[in-house]
């Protein structure tokens, strides 16, 4: 029952990213009292978290921002290809002044508790610092990929140097100069550190368990002819970028084509044009690249040709090169990465057959081996899509546990709702095409739908709004169906939480944008 001495809000937003920003600034317009609980300092979510060196989004700019303001996109002002993490957290700030988001923002505030009561539909949210209060709504703005996945290793509490997980970086940033350094993990967080690391730290040891795909960024200054030209028409620019694959990339071409009907020849001239070119357009040249392994296979072995042209050293570039399919796990962009092995203060050292023994009190054991080491960055990735979500103690209908509910993978409607949990949305939760999209025009769907939810259950008057098991069931269905359409549960990627021991094995994130917007409306 409400215990009416604790305040009542109609919403509570849990983070203060780019979905809980905007969710906050839509519900307000719309009339709702919200709180927002965010357990950083500031505002930025992912990017207020993620501040490694040569950390940087891999949308472009000019995509990677907010459209439901026409003056905030114009008077904006970005100065790369690629938004570089400092200036992406300098213009989550500008929204939340421009907005005036903080006054209704709690920061240091983790939400670790949420339980709803069946009598008055509502939720009693609990937070630390302690506290506690009721919500009509809860909305969970917790982010894809915030829940950081640190291996357990044997000896970590002995190492005297210093330890850093790339997705919890210390605000105060780490000085390599003249150090040992060890980097675990060479997904996009490691493809993106270690060039930078390489050029401040007297050692570089890369530990490397599985070899990624990495396509030049071609990152430099913003073309200002383009940012003229998207500028002058930027809501025609973002409704072509809402009707793509992964709604981005619509200056770009796609091939509708098959690379099997295509010759050798033609194929190898698409991807060469498209390696110049730079990002993820590399892979959409043809449309079977994530279908047909064989098709597949010729992009593979475009991607492997390249590395082993870079790298100097023949063992190095072989063990650079990766041997599964191209695209199943999320492709990297890079400056300068495969380069990077030609330096001589770095070293490559494979982890996949003889995995990382312990930690000793000066390093890093493998292989019966021991590599001296002054700091280790831990660049391994997160327990993606449900960590952020299950390490918050929810209960919904019945004290039933969402972690409990999903031990056997995630469960969702829409990838917006959960059955037993009414009142909760999820944005961009998984079943939603959320990490496999341009994640801040899935927030912005998600939070446009949810707020013409509320706005649709306060007119109507009802209280509580929940998925069947029949809709979520057929959900849960549809998401694998499309999965097995393609090449992506292939291969041992976060998508599917083959990455966090234990993790039951589902891919999780919907794959196609516009057919996904359909569906919702
Ligand atoms: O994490 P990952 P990430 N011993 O899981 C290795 C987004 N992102 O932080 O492949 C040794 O991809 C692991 O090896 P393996 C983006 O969506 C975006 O790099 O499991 N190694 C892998 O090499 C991205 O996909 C941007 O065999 C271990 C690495 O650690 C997602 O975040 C930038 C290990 C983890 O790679 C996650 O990227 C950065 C162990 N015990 C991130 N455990 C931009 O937009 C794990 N590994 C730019």
């Amino acid at each position: 029952m409400t215990d009416s001495t604790k305040p009542v809000q109609d919403v509570v937003v849990v983070g203060a990213g780019f979905a809980g920003m905007y969710m906050l600034y839509r519900l307000r317009s719309a009339g709702f009292s919200t709180i927002v609980f965010e357990a950083g300092s500031g505002v930025g979510g992912t990017w207020y978290w993620n501040r490694y060196p040569g950390a940087r989004c891999d949308v472009e700019s000019l995509e990677y921002s907010y459209s439901f303001s026409e003056e905030l996109q114009q008077e904006w002002e970005w100065t790369e290809r690629y938004p570089a993490q400092p200036e992406i957290l300098r213009y989550a700030n500008h929204v939340a002044d421009r907005f005036e988001l903080r006054k209704d923002i709690h920061f240091e505030t983790r939400v670790v508790a949420a339980s709803f009561d069946e009598r008055s539909s509502r939720w009693l949210v609990r937070t630390e610092p302690g506290g506690e209060l009721w919500a009509r709504f809860l909305v969970m703005a917790t982010g894809c990929l915030s829940s950081a996945n640190t291996p357990t290793i044997d000896g970590m509490d002995g190492f005297v140097g210093e330890i850093a997980h790339t997705g919890r970086w210390p605000r105060d940033g780490i000085d390599f100069c003249g150090k040992r350094v060890g980097v675990v993990g060479t997904g996009s967080s490691g493809v993106q550190a270690i060039p930078v690391i390489a050029e401040q730290a007297a050692e570089l040891v890369v530990f490397q368990r599985t070899p990624n795909y990495s396509i030049p960024a071609q990152n430099g200054p913003l073309d200002l002819e383009l940012e003229r030209e998207v500028k002058a028409h930027y809501p025609e620019f973002r409704a072509a970028n809402r009707r793509m694959h992964g709604a981005l990339g619509s200056r770009f071409r796609y091939g509708q084509t098959s690379a099997l009907a295509a010759s050798d020849e033609e194929v190898q001239r698409d991807l060469d044009e498209r390696w110049q070119i730079g990002g993820f357009a590399f892979i959409a040249g043809y449309n079977d690249f994530l279908r047909s392994r064989e098709a597949n296979a010729k992009a593979a072995e475009f991607v492997r040709r390249r590395i082993r042209e870079i790298v100097r050293d023949p063992a190095v570039a072989e063990l650079l090169c990766p041997k599964q399919v191209i695209g199943c796990k999320r492709l990297c962009l890079d400056t300068h990465y495969f380069e990077t092995f030609n330096r001589p203060n770095v070293r490559l050292v494979d982890v996949s057959e003889h995995p990382i023994e312990r930690l000793t009190s000066r390093g890093l054991v493998t292989g019966g081996r021991e590599y001296e080491l002054d700091v280790i960055v831990f660049a391994t990735g997160f327990d993606a899509m449900t960590g952020s979500l299950t390490r918050i103690d929810i209960r919904g209908r019945g004290g039933i546990r969402l972690r409990d509910e999903w031990s056997g993978g995630p469960r969702t409607y829409l990838g917006l709702g959960v059955v037993g949990f009414p009142n909760l949305f999820t944005i961009t939760g998984p079943g939603s095409p959320s990490v496999l999209a341009n994640m801040i025009v899935a927030i912005e769907q998600h939070v446009d739908w949810i707020t013409d939810c509320l706005v649709y259950l306060r007119r109507g008057g009802y209280a509580s709004i929940e998925a069947t098991v029949e809709a979520q069931d057929a959900w849960v269905e549809h998401v694998n169906a499309i999965a097995d359409t393609t090449l992506y549960p292939t291969c041992n990627s976060w998508y599917l939480g083959a990455n966090v021991p234990g993790k039951p094995r589902v891919f999780m994130p919907l794959i196609g944008f516009p057919p996904y917007v359909e569906k919702c409306n």
